[in-house]
């Protein structure tokens, strides 16, 4: 019999046009269909196999289970793909998430495939830095494995040209940068919206929001030796992920050119996360950390960045992630007619106690903890909280006064990239045998948290950022 070379899925996904010729793999073997693409009887849908297996697209559209089909197939065939990257394709091809990483035991999750998950309250104020595999985890697509010696980074939409970037280049080249910063989801406390009305998303609960300190490339410098002068014209730096669908779509997002070039917008090309390698699920081996700004922007398992006049036109950018009103409904809601979140609202929320638990009357006081963040690097100055359901309040203790840990100093103004935990103890309520706490953070820009959530429930479900309530027994 004919034997016929080898070749590498990653040989094979170097074909992926007509111009470098159109290979597909179906069964262990490899195919240059290039001169069938304009004979296909289904049309230019072919080309969403290119590069990679026929077998999703060939389940979608049975029209090619017939043996007619898999004769005009065998006259392509080039290759044989490698023994251990079919055994890696039928594991994908059974399930896309299988090679998704080990997840910690002690995370709520509120979706497998793909996975999302938060910390559990508690554990989420006991340390200002959020351990990396605490750290809340949002995916949309399974997490690629992407190999760190063969990484390029493609730079596209300068002057000079496109320029593309080793992750050797992006370390050796640019000075490392070190930022704390928080990361919230636009979807945070969302499971509060939904007890208002139903919406449409993952039912977050107040975990989907932790803190790191992210250390890689100021965004700023590789833009500038990319060929970034003030003259380029462009509005905005488009970024996607290396994570993609079954059709090829890639994660997409992007934020405004200013915030990617001020000298003060922190915005980074992160390799590491809380001082070690980043972690599979939070973006490895390069990810962008832009402080101040929504969770959705900050693209993990970055493979590009384009500047232009033009947003991102993925998904998450022109259809998901904007804010409407109350009065918005799924056959009414105009996406084009939001803009994009990029700054969030200030946020409180409360860790401690725990929402229905007990407290014990004769211990005669009672410590609420949570924690306070404002995007756009809006610096938390207040928090006050209230054991009777509003009637009075006091101003919780913020981190880095006397009792608590955390960083001493106050961040630079306009750059408050991190959140403030914060901590009250008080003298119990006499006689109540229920109490209803609450919480509100005020930024320095005098922003304040609304009291009730129907008043800003949206159709999706994002910005829930209505004072906290946790009601809890006194216990004689
Ligand atoms: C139809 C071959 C890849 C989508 C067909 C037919 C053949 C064919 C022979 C006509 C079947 C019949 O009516 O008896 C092939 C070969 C492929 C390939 C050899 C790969 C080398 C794909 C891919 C897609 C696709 C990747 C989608 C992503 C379709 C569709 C039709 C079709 C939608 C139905 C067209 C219609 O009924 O109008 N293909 N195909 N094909 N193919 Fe493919
Ligand atoms: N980047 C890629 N490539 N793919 C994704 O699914 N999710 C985004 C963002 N970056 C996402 C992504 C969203 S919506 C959020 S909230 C953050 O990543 C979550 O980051 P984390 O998983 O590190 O907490
Ligand atoms: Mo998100």
């Amino acid at each position: 019999a004919h034997s016929f070379p080898i070749y590498t899925q990653e040989e094979v996904t170097k074909h992926r046009t007509l111009a470098d010729g159109v290979w597909v793999t179906y069964k262990g073997g490899v195919y240059d269909i290039t001169d069938f693409v304009a004979m296909h009887p289904g049309g230019n849908k072919i080309m969403l196999a290119a590069g990679g297996a026929l077998e999703p697209f060939w389940a979608l559209y049975a029209v090619h289970g017939q043996d007619h089909v898999l004769e005009i197939l065998s006259e392509y065939k080039v290759g044989e793909l490698s023994p251990e990257d079919c055994k890696q394709q039928e594991a994908s091809l059974s399930d896309p998430y299988s090679s998704d990483p080990p997840r910690h035991p002690a995370l709520r999750v509120n979706s497998q495939k793909p996975f999302n998950a938060e910390p559990p309250p508690e554990l989420l104020s006991d340390s200002f830095i959020t351990p990396s595999a605490i750290f809340f985890k949002r995916n949309h697509l399974p997490v690629p494995k992407v190999d760190p010696e063969t990484y390029q980074l493609e730079i596209e939409g300068l002057p000079g040209g496109p320029v593309s970037l080793s992750l050797a280049e992006l370390k050796s080249r640019f000075p490392k940068h070190t930022v704390t910063a928080t990361l919230q989801c636009a979807g945070n406390r969302r499971s509060e919206m939904n007890q208002v009305k139903q919406v449409k998303g993952l039912n977050w609960g107040i975990g989907a929001i932790s803190n790191a300190t992210w250390s890689g490339a100021r965004l700023r410098d590789v833009l500038i030796a990319a060929g970034y002068t003030p003259g380029t014209v462009a509005q905005h730096v488009q970024f996607e992920g290396l994570d993609r669908d079954v059709t090829g779509t890639t994660y997409g997002a992007s934020i405004p050119l200013r915030k990617a070039v001020s000298e003060d917008g922190d915005v980074l090309l992160a390799y590491e996360m809380n001082g070690e390698e980043l972690p599979a699920d939070h973006g490895f081996p390069v990810r962008v950390v832009v402080p101040g700004t929504v969770g959705a922007r900050n693209v993990k398992w970055l493979g590009k960045i384009a500047l232009s006049q033009e947003e991102s036109s993925s998904h998450w950018q022109q259809n998901d992630y904007k804010g409407f009103s109350p009065c918005t409904d799924w056959d009414t809601v105009d996406f084009k007619s939001a803009p994009a979140i990029q700054e969030l609202p200030v946020q409180s929320a409360i860790t401690q106690p725990a929402e229905g638990s007990a407290v014990d009357r004769s211990a005669g006081e009672l410590t609420v903890k949570g924690y306070a963040w404002s995007g756009g690097g809006r610096e938390v100055v207040r928090v006050d909280v209230s054991l009777d359901g509003g009637r009075t309040w006091q101003v919780a203790q913020l981190q880095g006064g006397d009792k608590q840990e955390g960083p001493a100093e106050a961040p630079p103004l306009g750059r408050a990239w991190a959140w403030k935990l914060w901590e009250l103890t008080a003298p119990l309520p006499e006689g109540a045998q229920e109490l209803e706490i609450m919480c509100k953070a005020v930024d320095n820009s005098y922003n304040m948290q609304p009291d009730s959530v129907a008043p800003i429930w949206n159709l999706r479900g994002v910005l829930s950022n209505a004072w906290h309530r946790v009601t809890v027994r006194v216990e004689e």
